[in-house]
């Protein structure tokens, strides 16, 4: 399959081509933290991936599905902190582009937009995974709320505008190719605050160059 030609930012308006688990859609536009408002980084669609406006409960937490699946279990990932402690997570979302080929030297581009919706103790967080078939995934964070907060210090829900990412192939890959949103809680696993206020990656214009 690789990175869908027909629907590389997500022109054909639906996920045609990609394979996902948890709350995973695509949007016109979207609307985050104090109203903010979210354009796709090109129209007419973008992606998101996993769902802050699925939080149902005044704790936070999802008590019902209310328009898509229910939200993945995260897979058990944990990811390593500056500080070296490390943020475990709760539940999630992905999105995946399966059979990805590319060349050493070639490299994977896409646009994001991490809306954090969680405090520094919770970290929620997202992931680029590159999966080869029988071998262990590579991880790559593009960004968790601890990131915005020391890209914008005071303010770490803030989320910023449209990123662009660079993965660079070091080595001939063929495999799968995940986006990973999720909910975190910093140094406890099994946290109920791990389930609580979701946030997202808006996702566009993913290009394999
Ligand atoms: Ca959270």
């Amino acid at each position: 399959m690789a990175i869908p030609a027909d629907n590389w930012n997500f022109q054909k308006g639906d996920l045609s081509g990609y394979t996902h688990q948890g709350r995973v859609g695509v949007a016109q536009e979207l609307r985050g933290l104090v109203n903010r408002k979210y354009l796709p980084f090109s129209s007419p669609y973008m992606a998101y991936i996993d769902d802050p406006w699925s939080a149902d409960s005044t704790d936070g937490t999802r008590t019902q599905s209310r328009h898509l699946a229910p939200a993945w279990d995260g897979g058990g990932l944990q990811i390593p902190n500056r500080d070296g402690t490390l943020t475990f997570a709760g539940d999630g979302a992905y999105l995946e582009c399966p059979q990805v080929v590319a060349q050493r030297g070639q490299q994977l581009c896409f646009w994001y937009v991490f809306i954090g919706c969680d405090s520094l103790d919770c970290n929620d967080f997202a992931l680029l995974e590159l999966r080869p078939p029988g071998a262990a995934p590579e991880r790559v964070l593009i960004c968790d709320i601890q990131m915005l907060e020391r890209l914008n210090p005071g303010k770490p829900t803030q989320s910023r505008e449209w990123v662009q990412f660079v993965y660079p192939f070091a080595q001939d890959f063929s495999g799968d190719v995940r986006w990973v949103v999720c909910n975190g809680k910093v140094g406890l696993p099994g946290s109920a605050e791990a389930l609580a206020w979701p946030s997202s990656l808006l996702l566009d214009n993913i290009q394999l160059l």
